[in-house]
């Protein structure tokens, strides 16, 4: 069999035209504010959330260059519109499932740049009390369940959530994330059918940044209109443009509803790109230069800054405040790290269920 490139491959990494929609992509780009929210207000909020996971991975690649972070690390850089126009629906009561490219979720979700660096760390003060690093942020009082090392990983995890609430008798969502990789798994399909014969309140939010470590969507999926394949299953599935916080935001807005209202799972496919290679150790030698450039166009920060600026919101004014309020939040982070305690060496068992001591 051969493995040459497919000739669909071309088409399926392009950027999308920005005018370009799908039957089953969003209609309105502008997302209507929560309720007594001005929309202005609501904006800002959108971009200062983005703008933190920016620039708090950014500081990450310098001190992992400084060998301050060890250790995997999977940045989320260009992927911001998904994590944080999707948390922007989900109440402190919902619970999410993370992937290990999971900084921005966790910041979106509330977890403190503090509590997440000192996690990057290895540190005690570490939102896993430093014994999970960059891949397995958690925090359960905030109802985020990680964070994993296995790809598709925590589909089934987040199925269980959704069960455990429903038999509760409790009206929250799971909002699970994963990548167009985990959606070739098997837990991907058991997951999205159990999830759909059982009704489950669960938020499937697809990640589709074009690719899996350096494998291609169109060299993977026979088919690669993920929205169509999971719509299969009997949910209701579309396809969002994840470079657009609004237009995220919007999409997971209706899903959600559906899902309180009681029609069971929902399927988000986010068309989005991360602008970094896979991780910091891949060389990122698969996909051209010009194609990265072209997906950089659409930054969702300066999408979002652009749109500001078009409706006449003092946008500038604004990013000056934003930018030196999370430089603060980031310098007070990374010294709060850097003096943080490493836990002692006759801790190593503690959290270990079984172990077998002493022979
Ligand atoms: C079960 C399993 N198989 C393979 C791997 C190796 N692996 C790590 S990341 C990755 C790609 C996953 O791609 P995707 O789900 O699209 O997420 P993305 O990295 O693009 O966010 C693979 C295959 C793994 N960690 N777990
Ligand atoms: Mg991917």
């Amino acid at each position: 069999m051969s493995l040459a490139r497919p000739a669909r491959t071309r088409q399926a990494t392009a950027a999308p035209k920005p005018a370009q929609k799908s039957a089953r992509s969003s209609r309105a780009p502008r997302a209507v504010p929560p309720a007594g929210r001005p929309a202005a207000r609501h904006r800002a909020d959108l971009l200062e959330a983005m703008l933190r996971i920016r620039r708090f991975e950014e500081r990450c690649v310098e001190l992992y260059s400084a060998a301050k972070i060890r250790g995997f690390v999977h940045l989320y850089i260009g992927e911001e519109a998904v994590a944080v126009g999707v948390n922007e629906v989900l109440t402190p009561e919902d619970a999410v499932v993370s992937t290990y490219r999971e900084h921005g979720h966790a910041l979106a979700r509330g977890i403190t740049a503090e509590a997440v660096m000192a996690e990057m760390y290895g540190k005690t003060t570490g939102c896993s009390g430093g014994r999970g690093g960059s891949m397995h942020l958690f925090d359960a009082s905030r109802r985020f369940y990680g964070g994993s090392a296995i790809v598709a990983g925590g589909l089934p995890l987040a199925a269980g959530l959704a069960l455990a609430g429903r038999m509760r008798g409790q009206n929250h969502v799971t909002c699970c994330f994963f990548g167009d990789g985990a959606f070739a798994e098997g837990e991907f399909h058991e997951t999205a059918n159990l999830a759909a014969l059982w009704n489950l309140p669960l938020l499937l939010a697809c990640e589709n940044n074009l690719y899996a470590m350096g494998t291609a969507l169109a060299r993977e999926h026979a088919q690669a209109d993920l929205a169509m394949r999971a719509a299969s299953y009997g949910m209701p599935a579309w396809a969002v443009d994840g470079m657009d916080a609004e237009a995220v935001e919007q999409a997971a807005r209706r899903a959600v509803e559906g899902i309180r209202a009681g029609t069971g799972p929902h399927f988000l496919e986010l068309r989005t790109y991360r602008f970094r290679a896979h991780s910091m150790y891949d060389p990122d030698r698969y996909r051209d230069k010009a194609e990265v450039e072209q997906w950089k166009a659409r930054d969702p920060i300066n999408r979002l800054t652009d749109r500001m600026r078009e409706d006449g919101q003092p946008v500038d004014e604004e990013l000056e405040q934003i930018e030196r309020r999370i430089t603060e939040e980031i310098d007070h982070a990374v010294e709060a790290a850097e003096k943080a305690p490493e836990e002692p060496a006759e801790n190593l068992l503690r959290h270990v269920t079984s172990a077998r001591q002493g022979g």
